[in-house]
């Protein structure tokens, strides 16, 4: 099972938008094993956003991340990076296509609700900069025994 770090940004939350979202997750099967509402500091973003530093809207965004609470959650599922990517969207609202969280949720070319990590590497680091030992819970849902085929010992 795969575990990917989500961030709801400063406008899902200041627009009431963090129960739809995490609504559509729990729905697809996704279990939540990490939650925390926290106020991001420069130093956090500069860190999650390092790949980034030398863009032309890293500043910008630095400033959007840190303005206001953000929602960090950790989603395990079989695929779950690739899924949550694909519930996500495109980067912008203004381009995403409807049915995806930026494309239902979102027009703006600069603020984009949320973050969803690209790949296994960047899940296991952003994890650790937004989870501390102990907060990413490994707990049994009896929902997954219908969510998951399992006769074959595995989840599929
Ligand atoms: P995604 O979040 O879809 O993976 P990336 O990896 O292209 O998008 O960009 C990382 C983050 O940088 C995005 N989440 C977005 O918030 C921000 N970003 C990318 N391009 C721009 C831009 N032109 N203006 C403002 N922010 C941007």
């Amino acid at each position: 099972m795969e575990t990917t770090l989500i961030l709801l940004k400063p406008d899902a939350v200041q627009r009431g938008l963090m129960g739809r979202i995490i609504s559509r997750f729990e729905e697809k099967g996704l279990q939540i094993v990490g939650c925390k509402l926290m106020q991001i500091s420069p130093e956090l973003a500069a860190r999650h956003y390092e790949a980034h530093k030398e863009r032309p809207f890293y500043a910008g965004l630095v400033r959007f991340m840190t303005s206001s609470p953000v929602l960090a959650l950790a989603l395990r599922g079989n695929g779950a990076i690739t899924i949550a990517r694909n519930m996500m969207g495109a980067t912008f609202g203004s381009k995403a296509n409807p049915g995806t969280i930026r494309g239902d949720f979102g027009v703006s070319n600069s603020f984009n609700l949320i973050h969803g990590s690209d790949s296994p590497e960047a899940a296991e680091r952003e994890l650790t900069l937004f989870f501390g030992a102990g907060e990413v819970l490994n707990w049994n849902r009896n929902s997954d025994s219908w969510i998951y085929d399992m006769a074959g010992g595995k989840p599929e």
